[in-house]
């Protein structure tokens, strides 16, 4: 018997990612070798690595942190002072002071560089929504974006690796490396994607001081996924809000990859038939099945989906567009307004900054193709303000985002006339698949206002 929604859901949901964690933890220790000392509240275990490196774990918390034997020469001072409880002198006091400043500077450092901050590695086609989800991790506190790795789909992946890039200098964060992938699915031509994003997939709004696609980097995006995740074993966690070539190409080369993943999580696929695409798919699994066959197939690791109709279920509200065509009238009507029916998209775009400029600029596009008849019907449930892709990263940014998920082991159809990359929920378990993929639900969307907010102030 599988499990079905929440409560059972979320109750396996936790099981999972504490048995993953621990799993990962016990990994860690095992490369440990040496026991030192402790300081009173936290305890403190100093075990050395062959390497001339000691970690340092905090073992009421799952975070471990790279000392060099320097460092454990200026701190161990301090801890055997503290654990003295006896009256100091004079001269030992200003020591001691002076130990516990550069202890404290020692553990900022650490904490800052690798100990509380989430490490994400992101691909994109970006892709409109791909640059919200890109500034939701941006604008989100202790989280690190190793890379953004680029794939063909809301438009050519040139295009793509160019509108990364002009994401991360609206961000001022273009230091984030950005590596160009696959240009085409496994199988077949590349999609026709639609307009919605526009021609050039941001907006059709060009930037004459766009950074050029030399910032790019040389290595190719497939190699540095694998790259990234092996220098990182068990912390990365891998957000994908497109096609999924370049995943299934990077488990095809490094097949102990999923394993050594934090979770993946991926908007793409549809659970009720219903497509943006084809008759039945969504547009990244259709743009390649194969590829998204391959990594719901092969990567193990937790699993977590946005899909089409649960981001149509969870939009947020759009602008009034019968009010907003007559701008007088509702600048008459405004004061009288009940405050629960202001817009979100409205108040977002209309914070004073940088970031929110920009997104105005490049949205304007996705907002008008929003009013057409085509899209209307794409909705699942009404039209509104869809940010498919921030989903997936605002479960991979906050473990309490998501509320309520559904636990079933997930495929996708290859073959079918009108079926082609549907995504294929097995309820009963008749493909006796041991991994299950969590196919979000309910999500925690005052939590997701507060971080869209956050990502253009
Ligand atoms: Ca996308």
């Amino acid at each position: 018997m599988y499990a079905s929604s929440s409560p059972v859901g979320g109750a396996v949901l936790q099981t999972e990612r504490k048995a993953y964690r621990q799993e990962q933890e016990k990994k860690m220790k095992t490369n440990f070798s040496g026991f030192l000392g402790s300081v009173p509240g936290v305890v403190f275990i100093l075990r050395f690595l062959p390497s001339n490196l000691c970690w340092l774990q905090s073992v009421r918390g799952t975070h471990y942190r790279v000392a060099t034997q320097q460092q454990r020469k200026t701190f161990l001072p301090l801890m055997s002072s503290v654990r003295k409880k006896r009256k100091l002198t004079p001269s030992e006091q200003w020591r001691q002071s002076s130990a516990e400043q550069q202890w404290q500077l020692f553990q900022n450092s650490q904490e800052e560089r690798c100990g509380m901050s989430k490490k994400l590695l992101v691909d994109v086609d970006s892709g409109v929504d791909d640059a919200q989800a890109i500034m939701l991790a941006l604008g989100a506190p202790d989280v690190t974006v190793l890379g953004v790795t680029c794939v063909h789909g809301n438009t050519t992946v040139e295009n793509v690796c160019r509108n990364t890039l002009r994401v991360l200098k609206a961000c001022n964060q273009l230091e984030i490396p950005v590596f160009k992938g696959a240009d085409k699915p496994i199988l077949g031509n590349m999609l026709d994607p639609g307009h919605f994003h526009g021609q050039d997939g941001l907006g059709d709004a060009p930037d004459p001081n766009a950074p050029g696609l030399d910032l790019l980097q040389k290595e190719n995006a497939v190699s540095a996924m694998i790259r990234i995740v092996n220098e990182n074993p068990g912390e990365v966690s891998l957000v994908a809000t497109a096609p999924l070539t370049n995943l299934a190409l990077a488990v095809r080369m490094e097949p102990s990859l999923p394993s050594k993943l934090r979770g993946l999580y991926i908007m793409g696929g549809n659970t009720e038939s219903r497509g943006n695409t084809s008759v039945c798919g969504e547009f990244n699994f259709t743009a390649d099945p194969e590829a998204a066959y391959i990594v719901l197939n092969e990567y193990q690791c937790p699993t977590y989906l946005a899909c089409w109709e649960f981001t149509c279920h969870n939009k947020l509200s759009w602008v009034i567009f019968s009010l907003t065509f007559l701008p007088h009238l509702w600048k008459m009507l405004q004061p009288f307004v009940f405050f629960s029916l202001q817009e979100f998209c409205d108040t977002w775009l209309a914070q004073d900054s940088h970031k929110a400029r920009f997104m105005s600029q490049i949205f304007q596009h996705s907002i008008e193709a929003a009013k057409t008849e085509r899209f209307q019907k794409e909705c699942v449930a009404g039209a509104g303000f869809i940010s498919c892709d921030s989903y997936a990263m605002a479960a991979a940014l906050d473990d309490s985002f998501i509320i309520e998920s559904d636990c079933y082991p997930v495929s996708v159809e290859l073959t079918g006339t009108h079926t082609r990359g549907m995504m294929v929920v097995d309820t009963v378990g008749f493909l006796k698949k041991t991994h299950k993929a969590f196919i979000m639900k309910k999500v925690d969307l005052e939590r997701f206002k507060q971080m869209m907010m956050a990502a253009l102030k």
